[in-house]
């Protein structure tokens, strides 16, 4: 028997304030906190909701660097962008704030102090990388290297993204500076430590024996730490942007993020009900975290130490992590803007929030890693959204105003199939309460649907339209069974869909239904008027995702040219202008070609200098034929000294250009050129 409890606190994962949000974000957190937060309001419950910009850290302070602002203005720009991209999607927290705010600081520094005063913490010196070019420790993403697990060398100090490892900056290989480009060096430095390992014991007992309800990807995760054993963690940094170490001593030192960022969740309770204890500190509200994976063990291993080190708070009733979704294909990347971001979808597909609701619910990576495609999410608004939700809602309203002039009308006998069906309705209610209380909401939403579906199929078979002339009292039966589907079907989208329920109930001039009248058929009385109907969805045309398609191959070709010149060979040492004009260098025209003998790479070419004829060897046989060179006019590095190859004499090179990837360019002149002239 699942324990009762009095209130909700739900927390949602807070958005680090370096960029804007995007759909795996959204589909990984947001949608289901605010699918479990709206039900839990529509059923009365008492609920507090929270998020925030997670503010500090290092991608925040690595972006102002780049971009020469401070990271206030950092965190000022996507605070904002974020909070309103947010609430212009219907994301209903209670409350939306900020880790740089004031009650933050307090917070969090007493939180810290508290714990660091009962000699909660490990305090040790260490020997850590030191950027002496620019004057900073380098912590987490300000150092990069070359992941030991996998080789991918922009792998950072604390994670490697291409493989998801934790890693630390000591195991980089070949690590270097992301401020300076510079070799760091190492420099002893002291910082606080919580001692995870202490907490294992606590740790087993509260989640591997008591929370084994948890979702398999939540639980196996927290086993897989919990048998690896737990070490003490840094919970300082030697930076300057963040919450100062409140110790004496500690100058140049802030709370590390990931000890501060959850810590945000308690001070954005406070800023939002002098109540805040009883939601923090009282054992029957039910504390639920919503993340993504990749937080998952700042969730139920850290920040949950912390907690039962400070002793006056409750744990996390249950934090449903989902995986990741994908995007075409391809990992969502910020760094690499592949992604389809919030603010941009709101601008450009305005009055369609729900639609993206609904899609990256019904596509949720609630078990296992997910896929976005924009054909996936053209073909749910129109087969689903459009031809079953929006169609239904559509013919009831429009038949009700055609034959009753927009009065309901008073139900008549029932029969067998109008008795099914009002029973189907009613089933849904159990379902869809379960579905929702454990957090599988890609089945609640369908159970949501099946609503909208079972109207849909009611008026299909009974066809109003073709008995209307022969019984139309058989009519007024079976529009009012329609009508009070339609109401059902408007309460029960309410957690997923917030605009399309609002809409619905505006068409049936009502304001709101109880959730506990969910399944019910006598929600609109004989007699009510209606209002107007209008259409719900609007089918989405191939050209509109052709659209964002192209976009995401400009994105993917611009990814490309920025990689090539990312990875461009550094330059070489500097050489006097007086070596530079040594070198002589020609247009020539390549006049015949031919591969070496028992060569793979080898071609001869014979080419018109200008000032001769002569051969010259070159290794280009895997990249050109001989015969798309003939013609061509190309740049020859004429005085080079003569060398014998495979038993010819090469006198000169024909200049090349090779990219990141080894690929070989043709350099020639712009336009047709005499043969001879100098290239300087
Ligand atoms: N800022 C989000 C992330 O890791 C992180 C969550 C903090 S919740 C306290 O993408
Ligand atoms: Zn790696």
């Amino acid at each position: 028997m699942s324990k009762e409890f009095k209130r909700y606190l739900v927390t949602s994962a807070l958005p680090y304030a370096n960029g804007p949000v995007h759909i795996g974000h959204l589909a990984g957190v947001y949608i289901p906190s605010d699918i479990y937060t709206r039900y839990l309001r529509l059923r009365g419950r008492d609920v507090v909701s929270v998020c925030g910009s997670d503010e500090h850290g290092v991608p925040i302070t690595i972006k102002a660097r780049k971009e020469g602002v401070t990271p206030q203005e950092i965190v000022d720009r996507y605070h904002r962008i974020i909070k309103d991209s947010f609430e212009r999607l219907g994301m209903s927290f209670d409350i939306y704030s900020r880790t740089s705010s004031p009650t933050h600081a307090v917070t969090a520094s007493d939180f810290f102090r508290k714990l660091y005063d009962e000699g909660k913490f490990i305090e040790k010196s260490s020997m850590q990388y030191y950027d002496e070019e620019a004057g900073t420790f380098l912590a987490d993403r300000y150092i990069v290297g070359t992941c030991p697990k996998c080789g991918n060398d922009r792998a950072y100090g604390d994670q490697c993204e291409k493989c998801g490892s934790t890693l630390s900056p000591e195991e980089l290989v070949d690590p270097h500076s992301a401020v300076s480009g510079s070799v760091p060096v190492l420099r002893e430095t002291k910082h606080w430590y919580l001692p995870l390992d202490q907490y294992e014991t606590f740790l087993r007992e509260w989640i591997l024996d008591g929370h084994k309800e948890w979702k398999t990807n939540v639980y196996g995760q927290c086993k897989s730490w919990l048998d690896g054993g737990l070490q003490p963690r840094a919970v300082s940094r030697d930076l300057d942007w963040g919450i100062p170490v409140p110790v004496e001593g500690a100058e140049g030192k802030v709370l590390y993020v990931w000890f501060d960022a959850p810590i945000g969740y308690i001070s954005a309770t406070k800023d939002f009900t002098p109540d805040w204890e009883k939601y923090w500190k009282s054992e029957d509200t039910k504390m639920v975290h919503f993340i993504g994976k990749d937080n998952i063990v700042f969730h139920c291993i850290v920040f949950p130490s912390m907690l039962k080190a400070h002793g006056d708070y409750i744990l996390p009733e249950n934090v449903p992590s989902n995986e990741f979704l994908n995007l075409e294909g391809d990992k969502i990347s910020t760094s690499r803007n592949w992604a389809v971001w919030l603010h941009e979808y709101l601008d450009e597909f305005p009055g369609k929030e729900d639609v993206l609701r609904y899609v990256l619910c019904a596509n949720a990576p609630e078990t296992k890693d997910n896929d976005f495609t924009w054909k996936d999410f053209q073909a749910r608004n129109n087969n689903e959204l459009v031809a079953v939700l929006g169609n239904f809602v559509n013919r009831a309203l429009v038949l009700t105003q055609k034959y009753f002039g927009g009065i309901v009308p008073a139900c008549g006998g029932l029969n067998d199939y109008d008795r099914e069906t009002i029973a189907e309705v009613a089933a849904v209610k159990g379902s869809l309460e379960k579905n929702i209380e454990n957090y599988h909401f890609r089945e609640a939403l369908k159970d949501a649907m099946n609503i909208a579906r079972i109207g849909n199929k009611y008026l299909a078979d009974t066809e109003p339209w073709k008995v209307v002339k022969s019984d139309p009292e058989r009519v007024k039966t079976i529009l009012y069974v329609a009508l009070q589907i339609t109401a059902n079907t408007a309460v029960a989208i309410e957690p997923f869909m917030p605009f399309s329920a609002r809409k619905i109930l505006a068409m049936l001039a009502v304001d709101k239904f109880d959730w506990e009248r969910l399944g019910a058929t006598d929600l609109i009385p004989a007699g009510h008027r209606i209002g107007e109907p209008a259409l719900l969805f609007e089918k989405i045309e191939d050209e509109v995702i052709q659209r964002q398609l192209d976009k995401l191959e400009a994105t993917k070709a611009a990814n490309r040219a920025a990689e090539s010149v990312q990875q461009a060979e550094p330059q070489k040492d500097a050489v006097s202008f007086d070596d530079f004009q040594k070198m002589d260098i020609r247009v020539s025209t390549v006049l015949a070609a031919e591969k070496v003998a028992k060569t793979k790479k080898l071609l001869k070419l014979t080419v018109d200098t200008g000032i001769d004829r002569r051969e010259i060897v070159s290794g280009i046989a895997e990249y050109f034929s001989p015969e798309e060179l003939v013609g061509r006019q190309v740049l020859v590095l004429v005085n080079l000294e003569p060398r014998e190859l495979k038993g010819i004499l090469s006198r000169g090179m024909i200049l090349m250009a090779e990219d990141a990837d080894g690929r070989l360019r043709l350099l020639g002149p712009g336009e047709k050129t005499a043969a001879g002239a100098i290239v300087g």
